[in-house]
């Protein structure tokens, strides 16, 4: 049975990786809502209209768990999802934990879209792992969804990166969290903005290894088939395609998500 994978874009597609480097065996079906991306600024009704879609279509594939491959629609929705469908939910926590219990690291700064770094749950999250020494700086980076999904180059990428990343540059952070699963096909560009080896954390590992655990996906000695990943979009199959190409280095193919939803 696959396992649903989805995001507002392409962004999840940094979590899917790390699930099919895991689970080489496991077939999973990718949705990448491109057409209402990003939500960063949505209404939290707004991004609940779209997952609800979203996980009917996963469900009608017959998938055995879903995980929600964004961190925006996590803070939002994911205890509403899971009232609601009767179906396991893996959502994607920024990696606060490991970022604030790093003791020689004690500057840590959040990187993310407007909604996560103004929800309960992220506020939450801080304050259960701040230690005494720790400073946690918060910053929107907003426009970084989109120079992602339309493929930005790179030239004008870095500028737009370091632009935003200015404020933070002066402070010296020991530690950036990437709490947008889009950030992490920026880390080149992020990186390349300070004149020291800042350190970079983001939790697609512990996701697939969350879903390895969930699910007790075993390898299966036997049947070495590799797993399948079906992908659909609700926007353009052609810039997915490309996309995909460009962040995975795979071919893929895409399918419209309204065809078959
Ligand atoms: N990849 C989504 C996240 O992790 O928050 C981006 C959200 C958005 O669409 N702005």
């Amino acid at each position: 049975q696959p396992i649903g994978v989805f995001d507002s874009g392409i962004g999840g597609l940094s979590v899917l990786r790390e699930l099919t480097d895991l689970l080489p065996q496991q077939d999973f079906i990718y949705v990448s809502d491109s057409q209402y991306a990003p939500y960063g600024l949505k209404t939290t009704e707004q991004v609940w209209q779209r997952c609800c879609v979203i996980v009917d279509f996963l469900l009608k594939q017959k998938v055995q768990a879903i995980v929600i491959a964004c961190n925006t629609a996590t803070v939002a929705v994911i205890d509403r999802l899971r009232l609601t469908y009767d179906i396991p939910f893996v959502g994607i926590e920024p990696a606060v934990k490991p970022a604030l219990n790093d003791l020689a690291r004690p500057h840590v700064a959040v990187l993310a879209t407007h909604n996560t770094i103004n929800s309960n749950r992220l506020n939450k999250l801080v304050a259960s792992y701040s230690q005494q020494h720790s400073q946690v700086s918060y910053l929107v980076c907003n426009g970084w969804v989109e120079l992602v999904e339309q493929g930005v180059d790179k030239s004008v990428s870095s500028r737009i990166v370091k632009s935003t990343l200015q404020s933070l540059i002066v402070d010296k952070p020991d530690t950036l969290v990437l709490a947008c699963t889009h950030y992490p096909f920026l880390q080149n560009e992020i990186a390349a903005c300070f004149d020291y080896p800042v350190h970079i954390i983001e939790p697609g590992k512990a996701v697939a290894k969350r879903v390895q655990d969930l699910l007790k996906i075993t390898a299966d000695p036997v049947n070495q088939t590799e797993g399948e990943v079906t992908y659909f979009t609700s926007g353009s199959v052609e810039l997915t395609q490309r996309n995909i190409a460009r962040l995975l280095g795979k071919d893929s193919q895409v399918h419209t998500l309204n065809q078959f939803g």
